[in-house]
């Protein structure tokens, strides 16, 4: 999978040379860069934003230099492309959309800041022939810009990506919800710590008797989960 990110804090990307993302990229399961939006401007003073036309606060990031950026990220892939445009008001991001993209061949991550990006970049990619624009929201709060969704959109979905490490045998383990991740309550070594113990059921050997306790204590969270709600 070929992974591009527009943004004017590429640094921001740096911890996904850590970890198991970075074996990912190390082991050219994942071709990653990061590309700095301001390399795409042309005056002396690398903007990048203007005032609002209608007046308001804040200021609009301008459409040249990210026209100019996506489509010199379009020419570092081949063939079609999903760029991905963060905004709080796009589409919820999910597990259901991780699984999709994480079969993709080329991603593009665009990352805004300040008020947004002016509309135009957005209208314009969405008819572009070698693009699916996918106009996407982490979850109901503001970020200061598009990269910590990034960040975590570009976790969820390699993590899905087979032969990396890490990735989900798991995915067809029946002990696992749709999400991917154990409902049950896990314990490891010690057997008590701070007075507590791991439950008695957990250390007999019974198989059949541990998926049971399983599948009642997973359904007992599901239902205080949903009480609290
Ligand atoms: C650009 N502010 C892009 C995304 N889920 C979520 N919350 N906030 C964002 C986001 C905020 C932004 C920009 C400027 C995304």
């Amino acid at each position: 999978m070929k992974i591009t990110a527009i943004s004017i804090f590429p640094e921001y990307f740096s911890p996904l040379r850590l970890s198991l993302i970075g074996k990912a990229i190390e082991s050219s399961v994942v071709d990653f860069k990061a590309i700095d939006l301001r390399e795409f401007t042309h005056d002396n003073h690398k903007t990048v934003d203007d005032t609002p036309y209608g007046g308001g606060a804040g200021m609009v990031m301008k459409p040249e230099p990210w026209g100019e950026a996506i489509d010199s990220a379009l020419n570092r892939h081949d063939g079609i492309v999903d760029l991905i445009l963060l905004t709080p008001a796009g589409k919820t991001f999910d597990q259901e959309l991780a699984a999709k993209l994480s079969s993709r061949e080329n991603l593009l991550f665009a990352c805004g800041r300040y008020e947004g990006i002016d509309a135009r970049v957005s209208d314009f990619y969405r008819g572009h022939q070698r693009v699916r624009l996918h106009e996407i929201s982490i979850g109901n709060y503001v970020l200061n810009g598009g990269e910590v969704a990034a960040l975590v959109m570009i976790e969820a979905i390699t993590r899905l990506i087979p032969g990396v490490i890490g990735n989900p045998d798991s995915l067809l383990e029946e002990s696992h919800n749709e999400i991917g991740e154990v409902e049950y309550p896990v314990y490891t070594k010690p057997a008590e710590w701070r007075g507590l113990e791991v439950p008695e059921v957990l250390k007999s050997g019974n198989h059949g008797e541990i998926a049971n306790w399983r599948r009642r204590e997973a359904q007992r969270r599901s239902k205080t989960l949903r009480e609290s709600e």
